[in-house]
């Protein structure tokens, strides 16, 4: 007989996930506060993009294996896969999964098992999911299931990561652990790691810390280059090859859902300890001015236009959340500088300016500043950058264009030093 699932929220991972485990046999009901994704999806069409999820939702829901629903129902798994937001001074802000949790506790059975997969502050399952449970009368661990297991996906490649990635699964025992990596075999062919509840909490905001640390130290290098006239690009391809190093890069800030909020959530819990990663915060979130810093020596007149390429937090994606590159944008509206803004990847819908053509942004600017690394940017037209600037200077944060016209006056973490010893802009 076909096991049924509850997930809540279906969002970029509960969506994916609900349809997963539909697709492998489970009657899984998806609940959503939207209305218009409910309806939508019972109709076989979803609310968000993701490669591939259309054809698959489109498929289980006509075979009657998925359905959405504003409220949760009776089920054997209920998966929580809710957003977790940050309040303003950065703590994870844990209404949703509260809400979430609050909201299955009228359908939950003997030997059911709960799993959240949004990603939490260590002991969230411990001190909050498990305690609210409790409450109803349950003894968790013993006939009622609870686990974490946190997920690594990328986005474009969430339907084949689910299946292929290794899993993680915290238990808050180890009957709890069993049981949910039990159910996710009904689909997981990557490994299937079991641990404890704060183990699985900790491993997920450590991945992302471990990135955002390291991108820190690039960043940082790329300061104290400038400072002393070194490449910097050039120490990190030397530095890297040592077999045991991995320099990454530096760029103007680091955005996204996860690096930049994951690491606060380790930070709010051991203030006094976690040093290093507070530090590395500090450092990443201070790249926007220092971008901005350049870019006042090579324009210091407010009037001369300055034409940005990208406003994404990485390259060849339309997201714009947490982006160091809206963050530059901003200060510099704000400053009252003559900007333009080409995106080919954002809708003039995401923001709260005019987004305008690359001849329209380039023409006749004294600067272009590349903020994202899409790859429409890493073949510039160079014909039209000379034709079009009034002077040709690219100041490109993430070293990805390739000049040969030795007109344009190219900037990037190599030579970043050069700017300060320019007197005037470089002219046609
Ligand atoms: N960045 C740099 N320098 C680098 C690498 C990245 O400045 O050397 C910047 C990017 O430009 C971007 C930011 O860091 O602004 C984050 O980009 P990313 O590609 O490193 O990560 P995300 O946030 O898109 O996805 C991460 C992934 N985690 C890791 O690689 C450890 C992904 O696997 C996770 O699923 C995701 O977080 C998540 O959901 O937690």
């Amino acid at each position: 007989m076909n096991k049924n699932l509850c997930v809540v929220g279906l969002g970029y991972i509960g969506l994916p996930t609900a349809a997963m485990f539909a697709k492998s046999n489970w009657n899984v009901v998806g609940v959503d506060v939207n209305p218009v994704a409910v309806e939508k999806l019972n109709q076989g069409e979803i609310h968000i993009e993701e490669v591939g999820l259309g054809e698959l939702v489109k498929e289980v829901v006509k075979e009657g294996n998925l359905e959405a629903k504003l409220e949760p129902t009776y089920a054997d798994c209920f998966i929580i896969a809710v957003p977790t937001p940050h309040n303003e001074d950065h703590t994870a802000k844990l209404d949703y999964v509260i809400e979430a949790t609050k909201s299955i506790l009228p359908y939950l059975k003997e030997d059911d098992t709960v799993i959240v997969e949004s990603t939490i502050p260590p002991r969230t399952i411990n001190d909050i999911v498990a305690p609210i449970i409790e409450e109803q009368g349950w003894n968790v661990g013993e006939n009622l299931f609870l686990a974490h297991c946190p997920e690594r996906v990328l986005p474009g490649r969430i339907l084949i990561e689910l299946v292929e990635n290794t899993r993680i699964v915290g238990g808050i025992n180890q009957k709890s652990a069993e049981q949910a990596a039990e159910i996710y075999r009904s689909f997981v062919k990557g490994e299937i790691l079991i641990t404890s509840a704060v183990s699985a909490e900790m491993s997920k905001l450590m991945e992302n810390t471990y990135r955002d640390v390291n991108i820190a130290l690039a960043n940082e290098l790329a300061k104290v280059s400038e400072k002393l006239g070194i490449d910097a690009l050039e120490v990190i391809q030397l530095a890297n090859h040592h077999p045991r190093v991995n320099l990454h890069l530096p760029g103007p800030g680091v955005g996204g859902h996860c690096l930049a909020v994951d690491p606060y959530f380790i930070i709010e819990k051991a203030p006094e300890q976690a040093v290093l990663i507070s530090n590395a915060r500090v450092i990443n979130n201070s790249m926007p001015s220092f971008v901005i810093d350049q870019v006042k020596k090579l324009l210091p007149q407010k009037a001369s236009k300055l034409a940005v390429l990208g406003l994404t937090y990485k390259g060849n994606i339309d997201d714009v959340r947490e982006s160091p590159a809206m963050d530059i944008v901003n200060l510099l509206r704000t400053e009252g500088y003559n900007i333009s803004v080409h995106d080919p990847h954002v809708q003039p819908h995401q923001v709260e300016f005019e987004l305008s053509s690359f001849e329209d942004a380039i023409g006749d600017a004294e600067c272009i500043l590349i903020l994202t690394d899409h790859h429409e940017f890493k073949t510039l037209d160079e014909t039209k950058v000379v034709k079009l600037m009034k002077y040709p200077n690219v100041l490109d944060t993430r070293n990805c264009v390739q000049f040969s016209n030795e007109q344009i006056k190219y900037y990037n973490y190599s030579n970043l030093f050069e700017i300060s010893s320019q007197k005037e802009v470089i002219m046609k």
